[in-house]
């Protein structure tokens, strides 16, 4: 149970209508923002940015996974000295959406010449599915360039093993794409349950089943081993199926389990995806959902006893405002991205994690994050309101003001000082992300599909080219 204390500022989700739209201590709430600018020369700057950024990292670190782009150095990202061009990898679909066409080809040139998997190192399965897997898959739904889907299904065959060598079906985190040995059974839930969507496209665009299948077992060991009030937590054995603890939390390390369930419906119509989604939102909402001063936030808690255990809240945990607009429930996605609007509006960029009582940082850093504006993409497509346009075009200058460095745009270390410190590193998923959320919210993309179409946590786009 809640104590009495807390019950005075944390009013239950039903218990209060009001307050919303916080004023943030920097900044004007929204409804005194100034009138909107023309989003043609926003959408214009967003694609002159990317082409600028992509021309240093093909100046300095063409092929390998990541650019350092205060020192002009680079870096991998799966493993040490051997680069598999993520960056690349993770812009094609985005320079395709952007009609960078030339840079566009660059890209696949240095794939079709450079990139193989017969790698003897241990990748993990979560991270290569999401980015290069997606990157692959997305690239070749816009291109139809067939050398990305062969390498597409090379890199699956490569991923199965942490699959069909677990004796529960739940993936190994790590396998050697060599070897296929597997290791670290110990995992969590979104590198349980992000799968279907790439999997999926995979099976779909192949003819082989096996891959779709593999991640839908997945899904269905952890679903069905779900606590009576509806909730999973996050940490889980590969090979017994059973949970290592007993903490709930939409955050990460669970985050794109729920992302995927919804999505498997959207892009491939499974119902069960569709049904084990609203029962787990379903259990999310009863028994995760604070209100604090007017906001909602989404508490950490015992899966088993619906206890609260922390109010602590991830940046990335502001993804799921989006997909509650997405799955239909529009009202709790718009008071969930106006608690996350309030953490801007106080700092500017968004710290990695908060403490939603005080909205005090406890993580100062911020890797670049995406998912501030994934979620107000999201949000304007269920709704047509340009509010969600004010906020991401607020991130989007907040990130050219702080991230914007010598030869493209930096992590910061410390979003709380003035000036905010900067590290030195632009991780892959930039170039898959909030780049394209910007570019497609802020103007009418004609390679877009807007009605139909379908963008993966990583932002690869696998629905909804139109050639
Ligand atoms: C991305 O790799 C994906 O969005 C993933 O689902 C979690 N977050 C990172 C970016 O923050």
């Amino acid at each position: 149970m809640r104590t009495p204390l807390h019950r005075r500022r944390f009013l239950g989700l039903l218990g209060t209508a009001a307050g919303l739209g916080a004023t943030g201590v920097i900044s004007a709430p929204d409804a005194l923002a100034a009138p909107a600018p023309s989003w043609r020369s926003v959408v214009d700057d967003v694609r002159r940015e990317t082409r600028w950024a992509w021309r240093n990292y093909v100046a300095k670190a063409f092929g390998h996974d990541q650019i350092k782009p205060v020192s002009g150095g680079f870096e991998e990202f799966f493993a040490p000295g051997h680069p598999v061009g993520l960056t690349i990898v993770e812009a094609l679909d985005t320079l395709w959406l952007m009609e960078l066409d030339s840079e566009l080809e660059q890209g696949l040139d240095w794939v079709r010449r450079n990139l193989r998997f017969e790698i003897d190192a241990p990748f993990q399965v979560f991270e290569t599915n999401i980015r290069m897997l997606g990157g692959l898959l997305s690239g070749y739904h816009c291109t139809r360039d067939t050398r990305l889907l062969e390498l597409a299904a090379d890199l699956g065959d490569r991923l199965l093993p942490a699959f069909s060598k677990s004796p529960s079906g739940v993936p190994y985190r790590f396998v050697n794409l060599l070897t296929g040995a597997v290791s670290r059974p110990e995992t969590n839930l979104a590198e349980t349950g992000t799968y279907i969507t790439e999997f999926g496209a995979l099976s779909k665009w192949t003819g082989d089943r096996r891959y779709v299948d593999a991640a839908k077992r997945a899904f269905e060991v952890t679903f069905d081993n779900r606590s009576p009030l509806d909730l999973l937590p996050f940490a889980v054995h590969a090979e017994t199926g059973e949970w290592l603890n007993t903490t709930a939390t939409v955050g990460p390390p669970a985050d794109s389990y729920y992302e995927y369930l919804w999505d498997g419906w959207r892009l491939l119509g499974d119902r069960d995806l569709k049904s084990w989604y609203d029962t787990l939102v379903g259990g999310i909402l009863a028994h995760q959902s604070e209100v604090v001063d007017g906001r909602l936030w989404f508490a950490q808690v015992d899966a088993f006893t619906g206890e609260i255990v922390s109010r602590e809240q991830s940046e990335l945990g502001s993804f799921f405002a989006g997909l509650l607009a997405e799955s239909g429930r529009v009202r709790e996605g718009r008071r969930y991205h106006d608690s996350w609007n309030a953490v801007q509006d106080r700092y500017g960029v968004l710290p990695e994690g908060i403490d939603y009582t005080t909205l005090a940082a406890t993580s100062e850093g911020n890797q670049l994050r995406p998912e501030f504006a994934d979620a107000a993409f999201n949000l304007w497509l269920a709704t047509r309101d340009e509010l969600y346009q004010r906020r991401a075009k607020k991130h989007y200058d907040l990130m050219k003001r702080t991230s914007k460095v010598r030869f493209g745009y930096t992590i910061l270390t410390d979003v709380t000082t003035n000036p905010v410190v900067r590290g030195d590193f632009c991780p892959g998923y930039w170039w898959s992300e909030q780049l394209k959320y910007y570019y497609l919210m802020f103007g009418t993309a004609k390679r877009f599909d807007y009605r139909n179409h379908y963008l993966s946590t990583e932002g690869n786009l696998l629905k909804g080219a139109r050639r």
